[in-house]
């Protein structure tokens, strides 16, 4: 595969972003070791996008206080993307174009939402616009793209993991999470 984004958009894709937030990069309240360290590489998707006028998706994490995915509620995470906190903003240097549709999850009471697709109805809106194929990419590799890249599987759309677009919280989880998608279709290059 060519480096260049443009050889690879086409009509009929979209790009999915997933919870590029501050909270997820370096200082933030869940940080991922180097997250930020894929903004460069979505922004060249996002300029390609913009020329070739491929929709663009990107996703948010954005908890209300007191969300059972919360330490202090039993769940697994430090409060994180608390909802109009700074740490819930997408990261300034991430070129989001301004008709970026936005996708809000993790909002419910009652249970976390790591995908993308996870009631929001994201499946519908891909497939009203003529969406089949999702270039996707975004934090963390282990938790909320893995989740979104299986469930976009499930819904039937075709899926590419982003070279260098993406990040774990943990080397291991990173392992198995390709480990999941390739199973599940993904298609991963190298290093993806
Ligand atoms: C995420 C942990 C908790 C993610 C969201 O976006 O990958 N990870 N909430
Ligand atoms: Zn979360």
């Amino acid at each position: 595969m060519t480096d260049n984004p443009r050889d690879h958009l086409q009509t009929g894709d979209a790009l999915l972003i997933v919870d590029v937030q501050n909270d997820f990069c370096p200082g933030g309240a869940l940080a991922i070791d180097h997250g930020d360290t894929v903004i460069p590489v979505l922004n060249r998707w996002l300029d390609a996008a913009a020329a070739l006028e491929i929709p663009v998706y990107a996703s948010r994490d954005w908890h209300p206080a007191g969300h059972p995915s919360f330490e202090e509620q039993g769940g697994p995470w430090p409060p994180h993307c608390l909802q109009d906190a700074p740490g819930a903003r997408f990261h300034a240097d991430l070129a989001l174009p301004p008709n970026t549709i936005k996708v809000t999850k993790g909002v419910r009471f009652d249970h976390d939402q790591y995908s993308a697709f996870d009631q929001t109805g994201l499946g519908e809106e891909l497939r009203k616009r003529g969406v089949t194929r999702i270039w996707l990419g975004g934090l963390a590799l282990d938790v909320c793209v893995a989740a979104t890249a299986l469930d976009a599987r499930k819904e039937g759309f075709a899926v590419h993991l982003i070279p260098y677009a993406s990040l774990p919280v943990t080397p291991e989880g990173g392992t198995e999470a390709r480990m999941q998608m390739k199973e599940a279709g993904v298609e991963i290059a190298a290093h993806g």
